[in-house]
């Protein structure tokens, strides 16, 4: 069982009730016939020794739980309701990029042309043809074997292929994550990036907020910013500014469109969050630790003897005699070099169940999206908070994210990597085309378009300790945000953005933080940044950048010369 297809949504066994073949749960004779030919194409592909079509009641739920506990690849966390730790193979722990393909006749349909010598960054193109031999030296007969190890995966021959053109997936290998919850990154970020440029909409790597002031005026946020950089904690934070309240629409992904009003209205195509769980506590992100007390997997989390979870910055006091077992199934104490749990172990859990769910989360209509926040983990030289000049400027800003690496992919080490909207793992297609997709959307007749902004709450000092609190004092950047959308003249300019006027974010009750720290724009720095960005842009967009973000750097350049 070392394959997730997505053209086949299969169970290769399963306890007597689920493995009655193709009949069973849900009427396969009820499946469109084109549908039910592809599950019989896939079954002849992998031979499994059932099919199982889902029908999602929670009577199939239940079974499906049982029989993983069985296979021994769940475990009872009886400390809560219904909750459960899977253990991964020590191989199969995050998204892998390098695996991850675009399958398009012509290559530049797929990724802009890389100038030689450099490495390619913006998503791998693989031919048709090398698909179809990946396929075969892959599928044939794979649901046939019982499983080799404890996991479900083969990590020499992960493959998660993309074919924009037939709307498809094919994922092999992988039992994490975004390589294996299909209907996540691999559909509702690239397919549907890829749909969204072909039908004039936004399908894009953003948290969805709303956020109402204590006059009661409300507003709708949605920020961009890489894999485990703070996009579940800001929405669903808990204001540190009194009368202040934030409700979540969504975590991860938005998908969104122009309404007849022109206004940008957006949705979360998700059901749950699939969140990081290190570092969440009833401190950082209360609503997140509501969320997984019932109904939740967690993944390569550690474990308490007294049936519940760890991990670190998990700031819950130490109960005496309680022992713990770390990811890897190993005894852990306080204090081993080696973390508890995986840095990208995760928490899976009902949208439904967070506190704080916004009226209108599950609205078809969407939410109307008054400002975009871009960001990243930037230690130096990036101010807390910008505002873009406009569209244009913003989008450049978008393009020209840089952030440290972290845990949720394979890369190594805290290299600065460029991840332009946060999307550099997700392209559907060229990354140029999506740069000139994202300024056409800004030329719309009649779109009334949300404010741009870039934010960093990952500022560190000399000493390395970060100069901003984040978390719930995150709502005082959105609160200076909220009045720039009604049009409040509480900012300044410098060369990179407009930033808050002294006096202008609240930093009452924060002793220690000052403005200055906050708001570093500096030439040295931004000239090197400049540079380095100049570089990125020929070395991995070349001629398919938009020349109106060359433009863009130019101006930016001209702006820090006369400073
Ligand atoms: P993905 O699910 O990978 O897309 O991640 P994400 O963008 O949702 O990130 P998440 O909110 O899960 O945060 C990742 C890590 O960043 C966690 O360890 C958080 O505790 C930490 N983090 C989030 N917000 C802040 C903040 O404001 N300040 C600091 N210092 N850390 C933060
Ligand atoms: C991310 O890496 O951005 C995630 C986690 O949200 S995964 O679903 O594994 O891609
Ligand atoms: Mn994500």
């Amino acid at each position: 069982m070392h394959a997730a297809i997505a053209r086949l949504g299969g169970c290769r066994r399963g306890p007597p009730a689920l493995a009655r073949g193709l009949r069973a749960g849900a009427e396969a004779g009820a499946l469109p016939p084109r549908v039910q030919a592809f599950v019989e194409e896939g079954a002849r592909l992998c031979q499994p020794r059932a099919v199982h079509v889902c029908d999602g009641s929670e009577a199939e739920g239940a079974a499906l739980l049982a029989q993983l506990q069985d296979d021994g690849l769940l475990h009872p966390l009886p400390k809560y309701e219904n909750c459960w730790l899977a253990r991964t193979d020590p191989r199969d722990v995050a998204r892998v990029e390098s695996r991850t393909v675009l399958v398009t006749e012509r290559e530049r349909d797929a990724v802009p042309p890389t100038a030689p010598g450099a490495t390619r960054q913006l998503g791998n193109w693989m031919s048709p043809a090398a698909l179809e031999q990946a396929v075969q030296e892959r599928f044939p007969g794979c649901m046939r074997e019982p499983l080799v190890s404890q996991w479900p995966c083969n990590p020499e021959k992960t493959l998660v292929a993309h074919v924009p053109d037939r709307r498809e997936i094919i994922s092999f290998g992988s039992g994490y994550g975004g390589n294996s919850l299909l209907g996540k990154k691999c559909f509702a970020l690239r397919i549907a990036s890829r749909l969204a440029r072909d039908e004039g909409w936004l399908a894009e790597h953003m948290l969805i907020l709303g956020i109402t002031d204590p006059e009661g005026r409300k507003k709708y946020v949605a920020a961009a910013f890489p894999s485990a950089c703070g996009k579940t904690n800001l929405a669903m934070l808990t204001p540190a500014l009194p009368g202040w309240r934030v409700e979540c629409v969504g975590d991860d992904i938005a998908w969104m469109k122009f309404g007849p009003d022109g206004r940008l209205r957006a949705i979360n195509p998700e059901s749950g969050f699939f969140g990081v769980a290190p570092g969440t506590s009833l401190r950082t992100n209360a609503n997140a630790m509501h969320t997984v007390q019932r109904n939740t997997i967690f993944t390569n989390v550690g474990q308490s003897s007294d049936g519940g979870v760890y991990w670190e910055g998990l700031e819950l006091p130490t109960t005496p005699g309680v022992t713990f077992t770390s990811w890897l199934g190993k005894p852990w104490s306080p204090g081993d070099p080696e973390p508890c749990a995986h840095p990208n172990s995760r928490f899976c859990a009902p949208a439904r169940q967070c506190p704080i769910m916004d009226p209108a989360w599950e609205d078809p209509q969407g939410v109307p999206i008054d400002a975009i926040i871009f960001g990243g983990r930037r230690p130096q030289g990036v101010p807390l908070v910008f505002e873009a000049f406009n569209w244009r400027h913003g989008v450049f800003v978008g393009s020209a994210m840089r952030s440290e690496a972290t845990a949720a992919a394979e890369h190594a080490g805290k290299q600065l990597l460029h991840d332009p909207f946060a999307m550099r793992p997700f392209f559907g297609y060229n990354a140029g085309q999506y740069l000139a997709h994202w300024l056409a959307m800004g030329e719309r007749a009649g779109a009334r378009l949300p404010r741009l902004f870039h934010v960093n709450w990952f500022l560190r000092d000399a000493a390395g300790r970060f100069v901003w609190p984040g978390f719930g004092h995150n709502a005082r950047v959105l609160a200076w945000v909220c009045r720039r959308v009604d049009g409040e003249p509480s900012a300044r300019p410098t060369p990179v953005g407009l930033v808050p006027r002294p006096g202008a974010l609240d930093l009452a009750g924060l002793p220690g933080v000052a403005y200055e720290d906050l708001f570093p724009v500096e030439r040295p720095f931004w000239e090197h940044e400049a540079r380095q960005l100049r570089r990125y842009f020929d070395e991995h967009f070349g001629p398919d950048l938009p020349p109106e973000l060359t433009a863009e750097l130019e101006a930016l350049e001209g702006r820090l010369k006369k400073m």
